[in-house]
């Protein structure tokens, strides 16, 4: 217990007076920063038996080896390669050397110390040439997928991949310029050219079962194309799901920054395109209290078609336009049901320890009308 608010009190201080300092510098995030200062007192404590980190269901597991795009088995090769070259060296020591110790082991009448000899030509230019044999039957393969996947295909469709502490921004450049946070939305077996980067400290974009991985850096584009597996049920309505997880130590909440990938029939893509940021009605009397209510949120959130797109600048929350189609809320972190929302606007870092987004201490009645609003959504997929 003492040695965890030790490590956490340490970490804390490196990521928000160090990282934090790296950050955009954008005023917003640096008074967010202090805004997240003030509201540590209400984190849980790690040892917490109450407090879980994730209350999520994913359809699918997080795994590299599942071989469900090319790239995935390409990989396994490589790994099947390795393995089969580890086992090889395991045993090429491991008998001579246990061979050795007993045909060598000490008599009775032996002298002590035994003869000394220096150097032995042959045995060395042995144990140079066979390691390098086999680093190269390793490197050789993985070059050849590091080539292969670095080409992009003509008709592969554009994405920008963008990390935030602690979530994930989405932005469509050839589909109308959808803009989306958390849920990567792709139609299925289609070649994606991902441009990667960060708008504050190094993040990594990955999605496990479909191939590669590509760090995310702030002040530089790093790209990579993934191509989206195809649907295992053809059938299916609102998509396939994988799990994709930031890959670089970010902060207090890296571990909570993930996303999920949705893969779609080209069909139904194209209609997800289509009211994807699509704006909120306001109809009832609650939605138009809570259309108010927001007015208090677009400093760091957007809505596609409401007057929070006209304010400048990156914001340091996730674009909320269709949330109410979003699985999970908090990046991952927990399932979007009306109560988790409620408690997610009550006390933020309450769910995601560290996250930036302040305690704005709204009321139960302005939780219900915000929630009301934002929660609405043109398309239901899930
Ligand atoms: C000072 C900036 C700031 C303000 C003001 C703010 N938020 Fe946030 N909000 C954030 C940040 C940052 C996150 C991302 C937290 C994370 O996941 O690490 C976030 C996340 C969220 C999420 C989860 C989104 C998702 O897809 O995971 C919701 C919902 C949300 N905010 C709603 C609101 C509402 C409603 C208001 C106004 C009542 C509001 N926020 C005000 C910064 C802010
Ligand atoms: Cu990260």
């Amino acid at each position: 217990m003492v040695k965890n608010h030790w490590c956490r009190s340490v970490s804390a201080k490196l990521f928000r007076e160090g990282f934090g300092k790296i950050m955009s510098g954008s005023f917003l995030s640096l008074s967010s920063l202090s805004l997240a200062q003030e509201t540590q007192e209400q984190l849980p404590a790690f040892g917490d038996t109450k407090w879980k980190l994730f209350d999520v269901s994913w359809d699918a597991p997080m795994n590299t080896v599942t071989g469900l795009t090319e790239w995935s088995r390409d990989i396994n090769n490589v790994y099947s390669i390795t393995t089969w070259i580890c086992v090889f060296v395991f045993f090429a020591v491991s008998i001579p050397l246990v061979y050795t110790l007993y045909r060598f082991r000490h008599k009775a009448g032996d002298q002590a110390p035994p003869k000394q000899f220096h150097g032995n030509s042959t045995l060395e230019i042995i144990w140079t040439v066979v390691p390098v044999v086999l680093l190269l039957f390793i490197a050789v393969p993985t070059w050849r997928i590091l080539f292969k996947h670095a080409q992009v295909p003509p008709s592969a469709m554009k994405i920008e991949a963008i990390g935030h502490q602690w979530w994930w921004e989405f932005r469509y450049p050839d589909n109308g310029n959808v803009v989306t946070a958390n849920e990567l939305h792709v139609p299925e077996n289609t070649p994606v050219h991902f441009t990667v980067y960060s708008e504050d400290v190094i993040h990594s974009f990955w999605i496990p079962a479909w191939g590669g991985k590509k760090d995310a850096l702030p002040g530089h584009k790093n790209e990579i194309t993934l191509t989206s597996p195809p649907l295992k049920n053809a059938n299916v309505k609102g998509g396939e799901m994988y799990q994709g997880q930031c890959v670089e130590l970010c902060g207090a909440s890296h571990a909570l920054m993930r996303f999920n990938a949705v893969v779609h029939s080209k069909g139904e893509f194209d209609s997800w395109v289509k009211t994807a940021n699509s704006p909120p009605t306001v109809e009832t009397a609650s939605q138009k209290a809570g259309e108010e209510v927001f007015a208090r949120c677009q400093a760091c959130h957007t809505i596609a078609g409401t007057p929070s797109e006209q304010l400048p600048g990156n914001k340091i929350g996730p674009n909320l336009s269709n949330f109410g189609n979003r699985k999970y809320l908090g990046a991952g972190t927990r399932m979007n049901t009306p109560e988790n929302l409620a408690q997610w606007l009550k006390n933020p870092a309450g769910i995601k320890p560290g996250n930036l987004m302040p305690n704005l201490g709204l009321t139960d009645e302005e939780i219900a009308h915000v929630s009301s609003y934002i929660r609405q959504s043109t398309t239901k997929t899930y």
